[in-house]
Order: structure tokens, then sequence, then C-alpha cells
């Protein structure tokens, strides 16, 4: 996958303040510091697109990327969508209370929406934030796209064990991934391409 173009579009707090959606989204959610921001500057190839931080809690709104992609002839564009984490817990109490509705609001108020990345950390397994996203995305129809992050971070021997636990346990395919070493970018954005049909939007335009 070439890309061609990234760039920022737009920053919202509220939902009202949210751009209409002109091309396909896909959003990126999991909990705080998992690595939301990295992954999509990894899967973009671009540094400092999105900010990221060692800090948990570094994105507070939702910020849309656009990107224009080339898959062997055909070019397309997608939003990716870097949503706030959730599960932070030294937040105000108002500020978390806003987030849920944030988040659910936007997964399910967007009619471009080809699915969202759930990623997980592969050191810490899949927690009950995780399962509740899971279980709300499949009931509002929307497909989840599921990644474990900071591979790196595990010894290699310990790497493919602690995959397949993730698989058994979730019953589903499991993505991993690095954003570190771009471990992962080539098959995750197979699953992309499949969950936007890329080759069939720019096949009818
Ligand atoms: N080793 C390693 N570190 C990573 C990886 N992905 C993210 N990190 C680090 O994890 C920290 C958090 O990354 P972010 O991308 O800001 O995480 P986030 O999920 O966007 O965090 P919030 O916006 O706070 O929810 C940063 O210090 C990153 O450098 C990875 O694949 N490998
Ligand atoms: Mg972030």
């Amino acid at each position: 996958m070439d890309v061609l173009d990234a760039e920022f579009i737009a920053g919202a707090t509220s939902l009202e303040q949210l751009p209409p959606p002109i091309f396909a989204e896909v959003a990126f959610a999991g909990r705080s510091n998992v690595g939301k921001s990295s992954l999509i500057n990894s899967l973009v190839q671009r540094k400092n697109l999105v900010r990221t931080s060692g800090a948990p809690g570094c994105t507070r709104a939702i910020n849309i990327f656009r990107v224009r992609l080339r898959n062997d002839e055909t070019e397309a564009h997608l939003d990716l969508v870097d949503l706030p984490g959730y599960g932070y817990a030294q937040r105000s109490k108002a500020e978390r209370k806003s987030w849920g509705p944030l988040i659910e609001g936007f997964l399910e108020q967007r009619p471009g929406l080809r699915g969202a990345v759930v990623i997980i950390d592969i050191r810490r397994g899949f927690e009950p934030d995780d399962a509740q996203l899971v279980e709300f995305l499949e009931s509002i129809d929307v497909t989840p796209i599921l990644v474990a992050t900071k591979i790196d971070k595990l010894p290699a021997s310990k790497r493919k064990p602690a995959l397949a636990a993730l698989r058994r346990q979730l019953g589903r395919p499991v993505t991993s991934y690095s954003s570190v070493s771009g471990e992962g970018r080539d098959l995750l954005w197979k699953r992309l391409v499949k969950v936007c049909s890329i080759e069939k939007q720019a096949a009818s335009s």
C-alpha cells in the first residue's frame, strides 16, 4: 500500500463539531496509552502526523486524518479517525463521563464508517473495557478489526504463544503489530482494504 498524501482534517470534542463524512472512514479505538496514535503514524509512515505521548490520555478529541492511497493501480481516499482512549482512571469524573457518549456517538452516527480497529496491548491482553467495545460494535453492525500492538516489547519466543492465546480467547483473527518496527503493517492494510472495499469504491467512481 502506498500512502500518497496524509493530512489532518479536523479535531472535535463534541459530535456537532465533526465535519460531514465525505469518504469512507475507519476508527482506531482502545485503552488509553495502548498506542492508537502511534499505530496511525506507522500505518501511514509519517513520524509526526498524529501526536503521541508516553503519558496516558494524550488524545482528548476525535481527530480525523485523510489519506490518499494507491493499492496496485487503484487510488482511493480514506479517513482515519483517532479516538480518545478509554479506561484512564486519572481524569476528572466529568471528563471520563463525556467520552463514552463521544466515542459511542461517533461509532453510531457516521454513515461512512466501514470498521473500527480495536487495539490491544499484547502484554495486557483483552480486558473488560475492550470486550464491551467489541460487543457494542457488533450491536451496531460495525466490523471490529482486532490488533495486538507493542509486539516488540515481548521477547521473540513469547510472541507466538501470546498471540495464539489471544486468538483462542477471542475466537477471531488478531493482527500483531509493532509501531516501532512496522511489523504487521502490510497485513493490517490488507484487512483495511477489504473492510473498506477500496477496490470497489474506486471501480464504481
Ligand atoms: N515499543 C513500542 N512502543 C509503542 C508502540 N506503540 C506505541 N508505543 C508507545 O506507547 C506510548 C503511547 O503511545 P500513543 O500512540 O500516544 O498511545 P495512544 O493510545 O494514542 O494514547 P492516548 O491518546 O493517550 O489514548 C508512547 O510512548 C509510544 O511511543 C509499539 O508498537 N511499540
Ligand atoms: Mg492518542
